[in-house]
């Protein structure tokens, strides 16, 4: 028996769900409440010992990472059907896969200094903010948290962040151009992995970063969203109070990002 631990808008769980959806995996949910705190309770930290979702258990086996989870459920579970079988794409997926912790750390990046820290600096008090920094048991995890909630767009990270950003983008429009997945002709595993991600960026107001330079991107996004496993991984756990303050908190920040991506783009060519 599968057992998943999860939580409903974390984009790291979307990216499992939606590849449990696919694979038509049953499993048990244990869905965390991040916000009052249950990835610091001891039990789960046994599990998980960087206090973070997604964490999936399968018998007496626990797995973290969400991309470690995705390739582990797809081969031992659903026949490698999602990793492409010959070496070239094979090692291609394996290094979008690797790729994912750079382009998690991006995308937390923007959600932290744009609409989750509106909702943070509404809801705590500084030294309560102090108090979840301290709670991460990654202090460097618990220091960005704190620097992105403090500082906003002005952070470092977020500089650090738009590069990963661009070189997503630049890479995801050369694959697409080949073919509509990034497997190629048909989803493969690295689609599945990086859906999430794109999705949240999608859903902060922040669809700029691709849609007039890697027009490819749009529209495999919008695949993605005609497909069962989309709304069962992703859409169906987005309350709507949450969408609409995830999109007016990170809409705010746009022209901002709009003109930084633009430089960027400007200083790369
Ligand atoms: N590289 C890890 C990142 C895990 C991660 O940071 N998960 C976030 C949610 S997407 C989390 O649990 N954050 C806990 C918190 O914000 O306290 C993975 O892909 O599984």
């Amino acid at each position: 028996m599968l057992t998943l631990y999860h939580a409903p808008t974390s984009v790291c769980s979307q990216k499992v769900r939606v590849g449990l959806a696919l694979m038509g995996l049953r499993y048990e949910s244990r869905m965390l409440n991040l916000q009052a705190g249950d990835q610091f309770e001891p039990d789960y930290l046994k599990l998980n010992p960087d206090a973070v979702v997604p964490t999936l258990v399968d018998g007496d086996l626990v797995v973290v990472e969400s991309s470690l989870i995705l390739a582990y459920l797809d081969r031992e579970h659903f026949g490698a059907q999602l990793m492409p079988s010959e070496p070239a794409g094979r090692v291609r997926a394996e290094h979008w896969l690797l790729r994912c912790l750079a382009i998690h750390a991006a995308i937390n990046t923007l959600s932290f200094s744009t609409a989750m820290r509106k909702k943070l600096l509404a809801e705590k008090t500084p030294d309560e903010i102090d108090a979840l920094a301290a709670k991460f048991p990654d202090p460097i995890m618990g220091q960005k948290r704190k620097d992105l909630i403090l500082n906003g767009l002005a952070s470092a990270y977020v500089g650090q962040a738009l590069v990963h950003l661009r070189r997503l983008f630049v890479d995801m429009q050369a694959e697409l151009e080949e073919g509509p997945w990034l497997g190629g002709n048909r989803v493969g595993i690295a689609d599945v992995a990086l859906v999430a991600y794109v999705d949240r960026l999608d859903r902060l107001g922040f669809g700029g970063f691709w849609e007039e330079e890697f027009a490819r991107v749009g529209p495999w996004l919008d695949t993605w969203k005609a497909l069962p496993a989309y709304a069962s991984g992703i859409a169906d756990h987005v309350p709507p109070g949450t969408a609409e303050t995830m999109r007016s908190g990170g809409a705010a920040h746009w022209p901002e990002l709009a003109r930084r991506w633009k430089a960027l783009a400007d200083e790369t060519q």
